[in-house]
């Protein structure tokens, strides 16, 4: 079993820059959600947009440092000229469970470093802890990736995680989408699998589709809430080889 953590990350603010309104959410994507254990490290690729001037732009980041590392890649750019959409690599690890949720703000700055800074917009992050576990109940995690049969993964709800905000038919694990029952087109059903007192949701993936290789050990999760938070998570695999 790993830890599922969600992240969300949002973005409030409208700035100008040389005269130029900025889009709404200059910094995209407005909010995202990450699930990956402690220790691991997810990335998400960012965007910022800058209107019709010359300027550095960069980035700082503050927060539950002791137990939240993010920082992204490039440091800053200088003397760009706008209006441009800037790409950024952000890295959020988690170094410890310090108390759930863990707080994170990155401020994305313009101007010159030092000398004048405009803010032109900031996250919130903040982490909440839940568990993902792919054939619960079950370890290892066997796959026979000749199978032609469906792997269930469950969503573990916690204090802090309601796994019935996510949206089953988003579920992909490891590009394997999720098995739809008939005529109904519902996927996926909310059950105590683990008999903590959270429901949680199962789906069940179709094998087929896995897009795992014989050494593999790990498969990712992707998917999304009800509300729109696209979230990720990895949990260990065991590949078995087909006879
Ligand atoms: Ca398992
Ligand atoms: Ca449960």
């Amino acid at each position: 079993m790993r830890k599922l953590i969600a992240v969300v990350l949002a973005v409030a603010l409208i700035a100008t820059i040389g005269g130029v309104a900025l889009a709404q959410s200059p910094i995209e994507p407005a909010e995202v959600n990450i699930v990956l254990p402690p220790g691991s490290i997810a990335t998400v690729e960012k965007k910022v947009e800058i209107g019709a001037e010359t300027t550095d732009v960069w980035w700082e980041s503050e927060g539950d440092t002791a137990n939240l590392d993010v920082a992204l890649d490039p440091a800053g750019y200088d003397d760009v000229t706008g209006p441009t959409t800037l790409s950024f690599t952000e890295t959020i690890e988690v170094v410890s469970w310090g108390g759930v949720p863990l707080y994170a703000t990155v401020t994305f700055y313009y101007g010159e470093q030092g000398v004048s800074e405009t803010v032109i917009g900031t996250q919130e992050i903040s982490v909440t802890e839940g568990y993902l576990d792919i054939k619960p109940g079950s370890y290892p995690n066997s796959i026979n990736l000749g199978s032609n049969g469906v792997v269930p993964v469950a969503i573990l709800g916690s204090a802090s995680f309601d796994a019935t905000t996510v949206d089953p038919l988003t579920v992909e694990l490891a590009g394997a989408s999720v098995r739809v029952k008939g005529k109904s087109g519902n996927a996926g059903s909310l059950e105590d699998v683990n008999d903590d007192g959270f429901t949680d949701l199962v789906v069940h993936v179709y094998t087929k589709q896995l897009d795992l290789q014989p050494g593999d050990t790990e498969a990712e999760l992707t998917g999304e809430t009800y509300s729109g938070l696209p979230f990720r998570g990895s949990d260990s695999v065991r590949i078995v080889q087909p006879k």
